[in-house]
């Protein structure tokens, strides 16, 4: 991970996503909101002595300590992956054998895994994100969710999945929908082969 507060342009056409999200959710989402966090993120790194880390590490340094910074530089490095886990004519339940065995293992199957990962999604109350991770000290994955911009990164895990539940990101195509969002995101965008070349990289 190189990017630390460059705008990545989008792996696909705003009108990719479609009808699961659309390209005026994308244009809002990634013109603004996403530009809004690199703008900042590269002002409150100017002076903060982390300058010379690289992105994740910006954020699990200024994590606890540098509020600002932290929310833009985390939400920062959320939307870079977020764009990459999504992909046209993506979801189904064909995952990259060796990600689909370890789901078996530790999350009791695909099935149990989508309903709690969409579960966690719900009910995180306010802004935040649902989370498939790699847990570094039990070595098992887990699905959980955070607030604003924290991601697993902060709390000892490498982010292999997730889904972004700020209104920003639901609130023109589903209103106050989330659950069918959340729904139609996992069944229909999710690019799993990303999601097995992360988990593979995390277990190399
Ligand atoms: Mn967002």
């Amino acid at each position: 991970m190189t990017t630390k507060f460059t705008l990545p342009p989008l792996p696909y056409a705003y009108d990719a996503l479609g009808p699961y999200m659309s390209a005026e959710t994308l244009e809002f989402h990634h013109d603004k909101h996403h530009q809004a966090y690199v703008t900042n993120g590269e002002k409150l790194l100017e002076g903060s002595g982390l300058e010379i880390l690289e992105l994740e590490d910006i954020v699990k340094e200024s994590f606890g300590k540098n509020a600002g910074l932290f929310n833009n530089a985390g939400q920062h490095y959320n939307h870079v992956h977020f764009w990459n886990w999504m992909k046209p004519n993506g979801g189904g339940k064909s995952l990259p054998g060796k990600l689909a065995a370890k789901i078996d293992e530790d999350l009791g199957g695909f099935d149990k895994f989508r309903g709690d990962f969409i579960q966690a999604g719900t009910t995180q109350f306010g802004s935040g994100w649902a989370w498939l991770s790699l847990n570094h000290k039990t070595g098992k994955l887990e699905v959980t969710k955070t607030a604003n911009g924290e991601s697993p990164l902060v709390h000892g895990g490498k982010p292999l999945l997730g889904v972004d539940v700020w209104e920003h990101s639901y609130y023109i195509d589903y209103r106050n929908a989330r659950p069918k969002y959340l729904e139609a995101w996992f069944d229909n965008l999710v690019n799993w082969e990303h999601v097995g070349k992360l988990f593979e990289e995390a277990t190399a």
